[in-house]
């Protein structure tokens, strides 16, 4: 080890170890289901190190790739923050990947530190794998308050290991500044576009995320069957969750409206979707009664915080705090005092108005494969494989209309995005996944691209290469989502409204509760979480309460990012899914330690 390198690790070892080092505040930083997520007040070692060590995780790719890292903690307040990182295709860290991100992130023995710098040193000295090729890492951020100072703690790192490390190589660090989670999973795997199909042009910037989405998006409602064709354009409304995606949102729209602008006179009539967006950042308090997993769990529409509309809003969507979810709904003209607000002075009392219909995750991934199943059965032989996946979450309605009538497999994933992704690539050409709660997209196989391109070529028809541009194959994105649906309902399904959407299934009734134990951890699921391994007395007794009540299906899971297990239930009439829920809710409690009061029927 030569004295110069020697001298720049030190530099490197005194910001992580004694400038910015990791918060005592807790006892171990751990790498959940989304990324690191905490109070954003004890981030600022953490974020040092991530920084740091998404550079050597970035010099470690096989070949001249780039990665990403998003900073946002989503649907959570905004007192929380958190970062996650994107791999070069796109989608997010594999286990290995995050076992080492978590090792490191949590260590303080300088010692260590200095071993680990020397080795990466050696090896590069060694394989000089980015002498001549380009690697960049791009960050981007959401508009919580303090997501630039996070942001900037995590340059200095990185570029602390780049000037201590990268002797002579070409390792940018690129800011993008604010972005939703799925532009800056797009723009990464853009600026890697050996994973893009032929016909999907690279363009890895928030405007080429833009442009790519509207163009595809303005195609497919020109050139439908009903394109033009007398549909009803009702405005949608999209609840931004006073977060990052609002924006986003307008940015479409605008270049929606300039491609149609310049379309118009070849596309007849077809004046688009009247896209209205609401609740930016300012407009009221990040995800606080309004987003979609506020209107997903609470069932109720949000409110409107830039004014309460009076009048019935059949068609409207919401987002969560960093645009990687979605759902539809449609809201009854707004009654006084459904949702009650603390302030200073006392109680606020908003007027909300009540849901007429929520489409969620299993609806949105139902209507899209309802419609893809149409268009394969036009086609002449050779169609690609198509199934759905789900978790143990999604309503066993939705399970049987899409094993009984649209006569399609099914794979139950375990939660988290990651379980599903991986699903849906290993097992269908075209995978559909989605949660209940919103997050999904489709991907597409090599099998399938090959197939798009001769529908293009022999057949005349870009429907599917069209297809495949509108949609994000990176990460489930509430934008792409939100296009998509509003083609389908508008243009390839003639205008259908929600109502005609909900009507195609009816879901069973349902309850999620909690329940505190001592330790989350002595509890063991199996692959998919629909059964509980350990402790083992505890299945026969959910068995037993499911055989009680029609229909009945209970599954229960550690959270993975809350301290408590997650109950499932649902049965043939809401009594029925009611109590289930409170039988499964009281076996966790007795079997596995339960903490405070033991849940009972009456507790909701
Ligand atoms: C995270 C996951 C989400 C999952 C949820 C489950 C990602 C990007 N997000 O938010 O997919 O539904 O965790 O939370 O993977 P739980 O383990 O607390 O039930
Ligand atoms: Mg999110």
């Amino acid at each position: 080890m030569s004295p110069s390198s020697s001298f720049r690790f030190d530099s490197v070892l005194s910001l992580i170890l004694k400038d910015q080092p990791l918060s005592d505040a807790l006892q171990h930083y751990g790498y959940g289901t989304a990324g690191f997520r905490f109070k954003a007040s004890i981030m600022d070692g953490l974020m040092v190190r991530v920084g740091l060590l998404s550079i050597l995780l970035l010099l470690e790719t096989p070949s001249s790739e780039d990665m990403g890292i998003m900073i946002t903690a989503s649907h959570n307040d905004e007192s929380y923050n958190g970062v996650k990182l994107a791999r070069p295709d796109g989608s997010m860290l594999t286990p290995s990947q995050e076992d080492f991100l978590t090792a490191w992130v949590n260590e303080n023995d300088a010692e260590k530190w200095k071993r680990l710098l020397e080795d990466k040193a050696e090896n590069l000295r060694t394989n000089q794998p980015c002498s001549d090729s380009e690697r960049t890492l791009h960050l981007g951020r959401d508009t919580r308050v303090h997501s630039p100072h996070l942001s900037l703690l995590c340059c200095q790192g990185a570029q602390a290991c780049v000037d201590a490390l990268v002797v002579n190589s070409n390792v940018r660090i690129l800011d993008h500044g604010v972005l939703t989670t799925p532009m800056l999973h797009h723009i990464v795997l853009h600026s890697n576009p050996q994973y893009l199909p032929s016909y999907i042009t690279p363009r890895p910037s928030r405007n080429g995320y833009i442009q790519t989405f509207a163009e595809a998006y303005v195609y497919l409602m020109t050139h439908g069957e009903s394109a033009g064709g007398g549909t009803t354009i009702n405005a949608l409304h999209v609840d931004g969750a006073c977060g990052v995606g609002h924006q986003a949102v307008k940015e479409l729209t605008l270049a929606i409206q300039d491609l149609l602008e310049e379309n118009d006179g070849q596309s007849g009539s077809c004046t688009g979707t009247v896209i209205s967006a609401h609740n930016g950042p300012g407009d009221g308090p990040l995800n606080l009664d309004c987003g979609s997993e506020h209107v997903q769990k609470q069932l109720l529409p949000p409110i409107w915080y830039d004014g309460t509309p009076t009048t019935t809003l059949d068609y409207c969507c919401a987002l969560d705090g960093d645009a990687d979810r979605i759902v539809f709904f449609g809201q009854d003209a707004a009654s006084p005092s459904t949702v009650s607000k603390g302030d200073e002075d006392g109680d606020v009392e908003t007027p909300t108005g009540q849901l007429t219909h929520l489409l969620d995750g299993d609806k949105i991934a139902i209507l899209i494969a309802h419609v893809l199943k149409e268009k394969l059965n036009d086609v002449p032989d050779g169609s690609p494989t198509m199934g759905i996946v789900q978790t143990a979450y999604a309503n066993g309605a939705s399970t049987k209309y899409v094993e009984s009538t649209l006569n399609l497999p099914v794979k139950v994933a375990k939660t988290g995005v990651k379980h599903l992704h991986h699903a849906a690539v290993e097992n269908f050409d075209i995978g559909i996944y989605f949660e209940a709660n919103g997050h999904g997209t489709v991907v597409f196989s090599k099998a399938f691209e090959e197939f798009a391109i001769k529908q293009q070529q022999n057949f005349n028809s870009s429907f599917f290469v069209k297809l495949h541009q509108l949609i994000n194959p990176a990460v489930g994105d509430a934008l792409c989502d939100m296009l998509l649906v509003d083609f389908l309902l508008k243009s390839a399904l003639g205008g259908w409204t929600l109502q005609q959407w909900n009507d195609m299934y009816q879901d069973l009734p349902s309850r999620m509760l909690k329940v505190k134990v001592q330790d989350r951890s002595i509890i063991r699921c199996n692959d998919n979480e629909t059964e509980c391994t350990e402790p083992d007395t505890v299945q026969p007794l959910l068995q037993q309460a499911m055989s009680t009540v029609n229909q009945g299906r209970t599954f229960i899971r550690p959270s993975g990012t809350e301290d408590v297990v997650r109950v499932y239930a649902e049965a043939a009439t809401r009594e029925e899914a009611d109590t289930l829920a409170a039988l499964a809710a009281q076996i966790v409690y007795d079997t596995c330690n339960g903490v405070g009061d033991r849940p009972s029927a009456s507790s909701f």
